[in-house]
């Protein structure tokens, strides 16, 4: 039973059995993600007082500058899923390899992997805008009891046991799915306790706001230059608003509460869009499906996708299923031969 103000902890153990393998495994990884993400909501909270503001000198395998707090979250949600040993494997944006969970404890019989951005848009942190932590939680597919391989990691979307995301925002929140609709619980921060606040989040019927870094405008590909205009034109319910926080998170949870499409298009700078399949397309496409919505790289179902490597990137469009399914006949029409 659904009761609005419950906490995160009892909706899910109260809804563990609607998980069709459930065992209380994933009940405990949900929970050490949840107490990961308080310790990180604690600390990007107080980012503006404290010396962890800027590069950390290294940078990730993408070639981009990591931030402190990037190193900071990524290392606390690794060390909360090793620790309780309910993984078998992470796989991370900030980290080149995945993580096997194996010699600890060889009798590791553990089934879950999960795969992360602990710091999502996290350029914005230094400027005090929003910023999130994506994670999607996938059934190894290799033997339970020998190391995670690879194929574990690469499954495409459609496989997701679990996906969520958690925004530190005005307030901070924890949104998630085991694909029976999606719940968003929201953080009373003096007592550390999620609480129950978006019970089956959906996307509104009709969605008014399109989300793009419209400062690429010219290296994005025709169908995704028509679809922008189409936005602004004044017809019908248009022009659409234009909302851009640059924040994945941030972004996705606004067009969902108020209806709206995200596009990180192909462009002739980035030839496969920015973001990444598996951090951050498959679980945000999940959850867009479990609201209603719909997620596409311009042609393709996003959970179709087989993936091919650990960072691999993809256009992503994502948001009310109209305004996708609109986004994607303006991509097919500029293919077409004139
Ligand atoms: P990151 O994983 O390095 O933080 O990059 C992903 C972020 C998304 O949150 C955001 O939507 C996008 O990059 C913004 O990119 P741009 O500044 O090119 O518009
Ligand atoms: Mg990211």
């Amino acid at each position: 039973m659904i009761k609005k103000n419950q906490t995160l902890g009892e909706f899910i153990i109260e809804n563990q059995k609607y998980f069709e393998y459930s065992t209380g495994e994933l009940a405990k990884l949900l929970n050490s993600i949840r107490l990961a993400a308080k310790v990180v909501n604690h600390e990007v909270n107080k980012a503006g007082l404290v010396d962890i503001l800027g590069t950390a000198g290294a940078t990730n395998i993408q070639g981009e500058a990591q931030q402190k707090l990037d190193v900071y979250a990524n290392e606390k949600f690794i060390r909360m899923l090793t620790n309780r040993e309910i993984v078998c494997g992470i796989a991370s944006e900030e980290n080149d390899d995945f993580i096997t969970i194996e010699g600890q404890h060889k009798d590791n019989k553990n089934k879950y992997v999960v795969l992360i951005d602990p710091l999502d848009g996290s350029s914005n942190i230094d400027v005090n805008v929003s910023v999130g932590t994506i994670f999607s939680i996938y059934r190894r597919i290799t033997p339970v009891g020998t190391p995670v391989e690879m194929s574990d990691f690469l499954q495409p979307g459609n496989q997701q046991i679990a996906a969520g995301y958690i925004v530190y925002g005005t307030s901070t929140m924890l949104v998630y799915t085991t694909g029976y609709g999606v719940y968003g619980f929201t953080l009373n921060p003096p007592i550390g306790t999620y609480y129950l606040s978006h019970p089956k989040m959906r996307f509104p019927e009709k969605g008014h706001i399109y989300s793009i870094n419209e400062g690429n405008y010219l290296q994005f590909p025709q169908g995704v230059k028509d679809y922008i205009k189409y936005c602004q034109a004044e017809e019908d319910d248009r022009p659409y608003t234009s909302r851009y926080i640059g924040s994945l998170v941030s972004d996705m949870h606004r067009n969902i509460l108020k209806g709206g499409i995200y596009i990180y298009p192909q462009s002739s700078k980035y030839k496969n869009g920015k973001l990444r399949l598996l951090y951050e397309c498959n679980p945000m496409a999940f959850i867009a499906e479990q609201a209603g919505g719909k997620a596409s790289d311009g042609y393709r179902r996003i959970l179709d996708i087989q993936p091919e490597h650990l960072h691999q990137r993809i256009p992503f469009f994502c948001g009310n299923k109209e305004m996708v399914e609109r986004a994607e006949a303006f991509m097919r029409n500029a293919d077409a031969p004139k």
